[in-house]
C-alpha cells in the first residue's frame, strides 16, 4: 500500500454537513486483493468442510470471488447460510485474518478517519462486518436506519464514523446503499425490532426527512462511503448476477467512550461474563464488541497488534452478553 493522500478541507466540510462522503479512491482497489483472495479461500475452506461432513456436493470452485457464494447457496441455502454465517464476523467471532486487520488498520483509511474526527487518536470497533450480498436473495438487503440505533444511548452525540468498503464496484443493480443528507445533526428517532433477517428498522414515518431525498451511495471498488452514525441509511436488492461484496467498519476518537484495554474480569462455566461487566464498567457504544487503539501519536506504544485484536475479539465473543438491556426498542408492527 502506497502513501495516504489526506482528505481535503472541502471534503471535511461537505461530510459534517451532509453527514457522509464518498471518496472513490481512497484505496488502489490492488491494496483490496488480499482480502478478496483471503475470503475466498475461507469460502473454500468451510465449502470443504461441510463436504467432509457430507452436508455439499459441488464446491463451484472454478467460480469467481463474486460468483461462487451464490452459487453454493443456489444449490442449498443451508450450506450457503452456514458460509455466510461464518464470515460476516458477527459477535467478535466469525472471520478475522491479518489481510482483514490490514485493512482496517490501514494508513490510507485512517488519513480519511483522522481528518474527519480531528483526531489523531483512533479507536477502532470489533463492530465490523463482512457483506456478502448474493443476488436476489433478500436476506442482505438493509431497511432503514441510524448505526446508533444499535449503540448504547450514552453514545447518541459522539461521532462514530461508519467506513462502508466495497470489495466489488458497487452499483444500483447489486444494491449499493441509500442515504438521507443532512439529518444526521438530529436525533436518533424510533426504530422498531423485527426488520428484514432480523435488522432494526426505522418506519418511513419517522424517518428525519423524504426519503425521496436519499442519495444512492455508488461507490467503486477502492473507494469508501464515510458516515456518521445518526446518519440514516439503507440498502437495496441485488438484482445483477454477482455478488456484492462489502466490509463496514467503524472508528471513533479515542476520546469517545470505548472499552479499550477493559477485559471481562468473570467469565463464568457457560462463557458468560458478569452482567455488570456490560451495565457498569464496560461503558463502549456497543459493549458487546471489544473496541481497540488503531493509531495513536500520543502512546504509539498501546496500539494493538494483530495478535492482540484477535486476543480481544475472541476474548469478547466467548462472553455472548445479552445487551438488550442499553436500548430497548418496540417491536414492528406491520405497517
Ligand atoms: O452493506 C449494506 O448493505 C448495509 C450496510 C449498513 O447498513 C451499515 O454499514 O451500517
Amino acid at each position: 500500500m502506497n502513501t495516504p493522500t489526506p482528505l481535503t478541507p472541502a471534503q471535511i466540510s461537505f461530510f459534517h454537513e451532509e453527514g457522509y462522503l464518498i471518496v472513490p479512491n481512497v484505496f488502489d482497489p490492488a491494496d483490496l486483493e488480499p482480502l478478496r483472495a483471503e475470503l475466498h479461500q475461507e469460502i473454500n475452506r468451510k465449502a470443504r468442510q461441510l463436504q467432509t461432513e457430507g452436508k455439499l456436493t459441488n464446491l463451484h470452485a472454478e467460480l469467481d470471488f463474486d460468483r461462487q457464494l451464490a452459487a453454493i447457496y443456489r444449490d442449498s441455502k443451508e450450506n450457503g447460510e452456514a458460509i455466510m454465517r461464518h464470515l460476516e464476523g458477527l459477535r467478535g467471532g466469525g472471520f478475522h485474518a491479518p489481510q482483514m486487520f490490514d485493512v482496517i488498520a490501514s494508513p490510507k483509511l485512517l488519513s480519511a478517519v483522522g481528518g474527519l474526527l480531528g483526531s489523531e487518536e483512533i479507536v477502532a470497533s470489533s463492530v465490523y462486518r463482512i457483506r456478502p450480498k448474493l443476488p436476489n436473495i433478500g436476506r442482505g438487503v438493509v431497511p432503514w436506519h441510524q448505526d446508533s440505533g444499535y449503540f448504547a444511548p450514552h453514545c447518541d452525540t459522539s461521532l462514530i464514523i461508519t467506513c462502508w468498503v466495497p470489495l466489488v464496484d458497487a452499483t444500483v443493480e447489486n444494491g449499493c446503499m441509500q442515504i438521507l443528507p443532512r439529518t444526521h445533526q438530529g436525533k436518533v428517532v424510533t426504530h422498531h425490532t423485527g426488520g428484514n433477517a432480523g435488522f432494526l428498522v426505522i418506519k418511513d414515518e419517522n424517518l428525519p426527512d423524504d426519503p425521496r431525498k436519499a442519495i444512492t451511495a455508488s461507490c467503486p471498488r477502492g473507494g469508501v462511503v464515510f458516515m456518521t452514525n445518526r446518519t440514516p441509511h439503507c440498502s437495496t436488492p441485488n438484482t445483477s448476477d454477482h455478488i456484492r461484496w462489502s466490509v463496514d467498519l467503524r472508528y471513533q476518537s479515542a476520546e469517545t467512550p470505548n472499552n479499550v484495554g477493559l477485559w471481562p474480569e468473570t467469565i463464568d462455566a457457560e462463557g458468560k461474563a458478569d452482567a455488570a461487566f456490560y451495565e457498569k464498567g464496560n461503558v463502549a457504544c456497543y459493549p458487546p464488541e471489544a473496541d481497540f487503539l488503531v493509531q495513536s501519536r500520543k502512546h504509539p506504544e498501546q496500539v494493538t497488534d494483530y495478535a492482540e485484536y484477535v486476543r480481544r475479539r475472541e476474548t469478547y465473543d466467548r462472553t455472548q452478553p445479552n445487551f438488550s438491556a442499553f436500548r430497548r426498542w418496540p417491536a414492528s408492527v406491520a405497517k
